[in-house]
């Protein structure tokens, strides 16, 4: 299944489109080492040394693989003022606003945001003790994680009032989306959790893989038309993932934004939100002072 496409376009082929698009590593991490041809574009999956804690699949065989992502490129549609302190960790469109995370010790928050201006309309505070993570709504309620702290909290959606939080998850929280009756978690591995909405404990996992090889760092979640969208964490790539096989299905460029300029370690893309009644893709940054609406454009390989 593809997101939404409203026009293509034919420009360099796919695997030169993503040799491009793979910046210059930070610092210490090997985002991606090279790109392997199996016929079709390959993002090789980011380094996974420091996933010390999570076992690496051995990839299929090639007969188990699945076909090479979809490769899109974006158009904005639509720019809007972002609170630029704000390091994003959850992003969602829910009745009318945008709903968001924060991160950050003694400044980790979830809050309303007014899409045009960008004004913050409601704000509640996490414990200074705790770094706010993935937002998601379940029903009428907002779900945010915490990064190491395994602590989940829960919000009333229309007021932002405090409803409950729960100590004891077991897992380094990232990303958190809805999924059918589950709420789909990263922990910044290539695995994704399939967690109960009340007790958040795991009901599946899947491990996610882009041409048969593990794909770590995903981070920020979203659910765009039966896939899950996942920020890859330090890179300018988003990724849609089949949520029953963990295949990537396309890989979304977004290297034309103004915030990945930034060149700062922290202010990466992070923030995925669908407003599926409008089909409108908002996309933003942790510190970036620009929301954007984009449009994904497929980009078709001349070879
Ligand atoms: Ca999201």
């Amino acid at each position: 299944m593809r997101p939404v496409s409203l026009k293509r376009s034919t420009t360099a082929p796919a695997h030169r489109l993503v040799a491009s698009a793979v910046r210059k590593p930070y610092k210490g991490f090997m985002i991606v080492r090279s790109l392997i041809g199996l016929g079709a574009a390959f993002l090789a999956p980011l380094a996974q040394a420091d996933q010390s804690s999570h076992a690496v699949p051995q990839a299929p065989s090639v007969q188990e693989q699945a076909p090479a992502p979809t490769i899109y490129d974006v158009e904005i549609v639509a720019r809007f003022p972002h609170d630029e302190s704000a390091f994003t960790q959850g992003l969602l469109w829910h009745d009318g606003a945008l709903f968001e995370s924060t991160g950050q010790f003694g400044a980790s928050t979830v809050r309303k945001v007014d899409l045009a201006t960008g004004e913050v309309t409601k704000r509640r505070a996490i414990p200074s003790d705790q770094f706010g993570e993935g937002l998601a709504l379940w029903n009428d309620d907002l779900v945010s994680l915490t990064w190491k702290n395994g602590v989940i909290h829960r919000w009333r959606a229309s007021d932002l009032a405090p409803i409950r939080s729960d100590a004891g998850y077991p897992f380094q929280g990232w990303g958190l989306t809805r999924f059918e009756d589950t709420l789909a978690a990263s922990d910044g591995s290539d695995t994704l959790r399939f967690l109960d909405p009340q007790d958040y404990s795991v009901q599946r996992t899947v491990s996610v893989t882009i041409n048969g090889r593990p794909l770590a760092r995903l981070n920020e979640l979203e659910l765009v038309d039966g896939l899950i969208f996942a920020n890859v964490w330090k890179t300018d790539f988003i990724v849609g993932i089949d949520p029953q096989t963990g295949h990537v299905k396309t890989v979304i460029n977004l290297r034309n934004l103004e915030g990945p300029a930034l060149h700062t370690h922290d202010a990466v893309l992070n923030g995925i939100a669908w407003d599926a009644e409008d089909r409108r893709l908002f996309v933003t940054g942790k510190l970036w002072p620009w929301l954007y609406e984009v449009k994904l454009i497929e980009r078709i390989s001349s070879q």
